[in-house]
């Protein structure tokens, strides 16, 4: 055991989940070290992320809010959207915005949040559910990489909700499926709201995954801290630093978590990783689009762009996607 685990106490899991121990240790005994970034999500890990989308540097949530608060209140009442099923809802604070104007418009509505990081998904529905009386909140933990099962019989229209940009969390392939399974839950009059962060002067976008106030570098470490608890391992976070850097050829950030020096860490159930020193785990990469990528990864799905609506700097765009 390294002294920082000693230290902080960590105790192997009883029962890891075995889902989780079979990707750790397939991403890690691959040749580029990768974890899943659904990883970061423990509540901690939602928290960080609520902080970087106040940051300064981090402009995607601040753009694509002031593109529904001009939007939505036309939008719902034009959809006549009865149901909203969010993909990926974390806190949900700008579905408040899409919530708001189906109230405006007299629906008493159906919220079906869906997300990996369960306890953060329960606070977020009893916080609905008292700021909006009326509305049935029926929130769903769930892999959206793997499964899409929304509740039956819900009423219709609905619209599909993806928002933050995360569908760039998910390489090509991954993101046809999941846009896929979207795609086959929807009733011709139903609608897919996704937005999407957009190819820009390089120097911005780096600097919003590597603030000044270092949030994001916490965030990316506080994924092996999820690790230590969820699998009993070691790792000390201290001892990789946050790495995050444009890749022209894929568009995309990737994030990346460097060992500082030759170590080794035990993961119960998995053994011991080696890392050597500059050696790095790839924890995210978040691709960035434009109007033409977009249409191509709807088309694989069976979805065509409706309305694409970028904001007047074209940092960010919300995309209303149909069933072709
Ligand atoms: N929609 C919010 C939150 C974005 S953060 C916004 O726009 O601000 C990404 C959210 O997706 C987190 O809440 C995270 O827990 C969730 N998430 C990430 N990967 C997921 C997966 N594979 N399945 C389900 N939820 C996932
Ligand atoms: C959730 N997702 C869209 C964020 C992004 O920008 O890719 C996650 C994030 N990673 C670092 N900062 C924010």
């Amino acid at each position: 055991m390294t002294k920082w685990a000693a230290r902080s106490g960590v105790r192997p899991q009883r029962h890891p989940n075995p889902r989780m121990l079979a990707e750790v240790a397939a991403g890690l005994s691959a040749p580029q070290k990768e974890l899943p970034p659904k990883y970061f999500y423990d509540h901690r890990g939602s928290e960080l992320f609520e902080e970087i989308t106040r940051l300064p540097e981090y402009y995607p949530t601040r753009t694509e809010r002031t593109l529904l608060l001009s939007w939505m209140p036309s939008l719902i009442p034009q959809l006549g959207t009865r149901t909203l099923v969010e993909l990926g809802a974390g806190s949900a604070e700008k579905s408040r915005i899409i919530l708001s104007a189906m109230r405006a418009a007299g629906a008493s509505g159906v919220y079906v949040p869906i997300d990996v990081s369960a306890s953060f998904l329960n606070e977020t529905a009893t916080r609905l559910r008292r700021e909006y009386p009326g509305l049935v909140v029926q929130p769903l933990v769930a892999d959206i990489a793997d499964s899409f099962d929304p509740p039956r019989g819900l009423p219709h229209p609905a619209l599909y909700a993806f928002l933050g940009g995360t569908i760039g969390n998910f390489y090509p392939p991954a993101a046809i499926r999941l846009l896929s399974r979207v795609r086959a839950a929807m009733e011709p009059s139903d609608r897919f709201l996704m937005g999407v962060d957009l190819r820009k002067d390089v120097r911005r976008v780096e600097a919003a995954y590597n603030d000044s106030q270092g949030v994001t570098a916490a965030f990316n470490r506080n994924m092996l801290l999820v690790l230590n608890h969820e699998l009993g391992a070691n790792f000390d976070p201290a001892a990789f630093q946050h790495r995050a850097f444009y890749e022209p050829v894929t568009h995309r950030i990737e994030m990346h978590l460097v060992s500082a020096a030759d170590q080794e860490v035990r993961i119960p159930g998995i053994g011991l990783v080696f890392f050597a020193a500059g050696e790095s785990i790839r924890t995210e990469i978040s691709c960035k689009h434009d109007r033409a990528s977009v249409a191509e990864l709807f088309a694989a799905a069976g979805l065509r762009i409706e309305i694409w609506r970028p904001d007047p700097e074209c940092l960010f765009a919300l995309v209303v996607g149909a069933v072709i």
